[in-house]
């Protein structure tokens, strides 16, 4: 459970740290199952996430992008229901039911992962209304910025939707220090192997390449509340799973809730 201060910080900045909700036993089940879905990416016998790919489309610089592990893994199935991430979510959201979006892996090997450039979720899910959601990120390993920890730009959050800004942007460090008269601070984020990390949907954010010897592995799950809305004029990976028509609530079986307000 988070404190009211805690609370109060991720309304300021748009993100926060948490604590530890994995113990190592948890982790390592966690990396070897990660491992094995990669692995069994071709694999018609497998159960099979929704997407399983380099997102660089680099094979010299990858990022490995697997989203919806939770429907290939059991273990995974049973970290989108961790009652300590859910019980959080819902106070940094206010809701009184929370579903799962979607979860993704991004894994940056040793040495060669790539970028994840600036960027704000919500603008890139444009199926969803409002703009509100709230994700959860997981580290599998200890992340710093030699290995690719995320970076945050605190307040950003209420800044609106930005993505055609951030889309402009020509590189990881072309930040500029100001934006439309605000002060643009750009804060890195490590975070422990097993912690949680909270940002919200508009919150502008990235990650730089993993230049170390280790790898970076982590899982973010987003999720929506139950306020958030189905738009059908939008496109994302998940569209094909909706089972509900414009406007309507988000629910269905590929975004099973994961709490309810007791
Ligand atoms: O893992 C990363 O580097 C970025 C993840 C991300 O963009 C997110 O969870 O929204």
């Amino acid at each position: 459970m988070l404190s009211t201060d805690q609370v109060e910080q991720f309304k300021t900045d748009g993100y926060l740290r948490g604590g530890r909700v994995l113990s190592d036993e948890q982790i390592e089940a966690l990396r070897e199952e990660m491992a094995r879905v990669v692995r069994d990416r071709d694999n018609p016998d497998a159960a099979q996430p929704v997407l399983c790919h380099n997102f660089t489309g680099n094979p010299d610089t990858p990022v490995w992008q697997v989203v919806n592990i939770w429907e290939a893994s059991e273990p995974f199935h049973q970290l989108i229901f961790h009652p300590t991430i859910a019980e959080e979510m819902a106070q940094l959201t206010g809701a009184s039911t929370l579903r799962i979006w979607h979860d993704q892996i991004q894994y940056k090997p040793a040495a060669t992962g790539g970028v994840n450039m600036w960027h704000q979720d919500a603008p890139l899910w444009p199926i969803l209304a409002p703009m509100t959601e709230v994700s959860a990120w997981v580290a599998l390993d200890d992340v710093a910025p030699d290995n690719g920890c995320m970076s945050m730009v605190p307040g950003s959050h209420r800044w609106g939707n930005q993505i055609a800004f951030l889309n402009a942007l020509s590189g990881w460090d072309a930040m500029p220090a100001e934006f439309e008269d605000k002060p643009v601070e750009v804060r890195p984020c490590p975070v422990q192997k097993g912690e949680v990390h909270y940002h919200h949907a508009l919150t502008w954010h990235g990650s730089p390449a993993n230049t170390s010897a280790r790898p970076r592995r982590a899982i973010a799950l987003h999720f929506m509340t139950d306020e958030t809305r189905y738009v059908a004029s939008g496109e994302h990976v998940m569209k094909p799973f909706v089972e509900v028509a414009d406007g309507e609530v988000m629910q269905g079986q590929h975004f099973p809730v994961v709490w309810e307000k007791p």
